[in-house]
């Protein structure tokens, strides 16, 4: 599925300008986030990322609730998809404004909470450091309190398809957590909008031939965000889909 950028709407923000609160150790860092019906727990999100990082793209995926008015609450900027277009797409939409804007570095980080902010600096260093294209956050290699087992399970099984079907040995494929050199953003095309993009990322890295990394990070669950994530059937009907895209290349 093609991007429907011409349903994009874009706001800047009055309050864009950093204030002197906001770091500016970080300039050249975009932070991508994707955002649908997270009007209760963006909030909290983006005053926590806005603390740290000047540039923030909110990409609110055709949210019904009141997610654009908590979005233009804060100093970000705010892209709107006016239908929700998926997941990989609201990421390709804020991945290409990033690159635009002249970002060196994109991050991209859930609305809904789950991500640590303190996290994205250890997913920076091999990037400036010039070790790596993309670093990809690793809940397995860290740590995810609360995770139920059906969720774990899910996870783990998702891993195993992308490792068969990629050939990396990553340990964990869907969190939203990773951050992308200027080039390796350039390159990755995420054209399955919805959570199968995660497996499809880690195929473009293999085709592509960059050099990636996984870095530890938390992923903290709650019962809202279990209730809201994706559930296991979706998990099932990502890892078909993958098989069929196999099948009939
Ligand atoms: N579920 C879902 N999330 C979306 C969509 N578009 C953007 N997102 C955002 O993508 C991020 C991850 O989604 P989430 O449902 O929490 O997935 P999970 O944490 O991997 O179970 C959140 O910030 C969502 O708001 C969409 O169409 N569906
Ligand atoms: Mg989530």
């Amino acid at each position: 599925m093609s991007l429907a950028k011409q349903n994009l709407a874009q706001h800047a923000m009055p309050g864009a300008t950093p204030s002197s609160s906001i770091s500016s150790g970080a300039p050249d860092v975009w932070v991508v986030v994707p955002a649908y019906n997270e009007a209760l727990r963006l909030d909290a999100t983006l005053a926590a990322l806005g603390s740290h990082y000047r540039n923030v793209v909110v990409v609110d995926d055709g949210s019904t609730d009141a997610t654009r008015t908590v979005a233009m609450g804060h100093g970000v900027w705010h892209l709107r998809h006016l239908f929700n277009c998926g997941q990989g797409a609201a990421l390709q939409t804020g991945i290409d404004f990033a690159l635009r804007q002249g970002a060196r570095i994109v991050v991209t980080f859930d609305a809904d909470g789950q991500h640590q902010v303190e996290d994205v600096a250890r997913l920076l260093a091999p990037i400036r450091a010039g070790r790596a294209d993309i670093a990809l956050g690793s809940r397995f290699l860290g740590s995810a309190p609360g995770l139920p087992w059906s969720r774990w399970l899910m996870l783990k099984l998702g891993v195993l398809f992308t490792r068969l079907f990629s050939g990396l040995p990553v340990t964990d494929t869907h969190n939203g957590l990773r951050a992308f050199s200027h080039d390796a953003a350039a390159r990755i095309r995420i054209t399955l909008a919805g959570m199968a993009h995660a497996s499809e990322i880690i195929e473009q890295i293999r085709q592509h031939r960059l050099r990636w990394c996984e870095v530890p990070v938390t992923i903290r669950y709650d019962e809202e965000t279990l209730n809201k994530g994706q559930s296991s059937w979706n998990g099932l009907r990502i890892v078909a889909r993958l098989v069929m895209g196999r099948i009939v290349r």
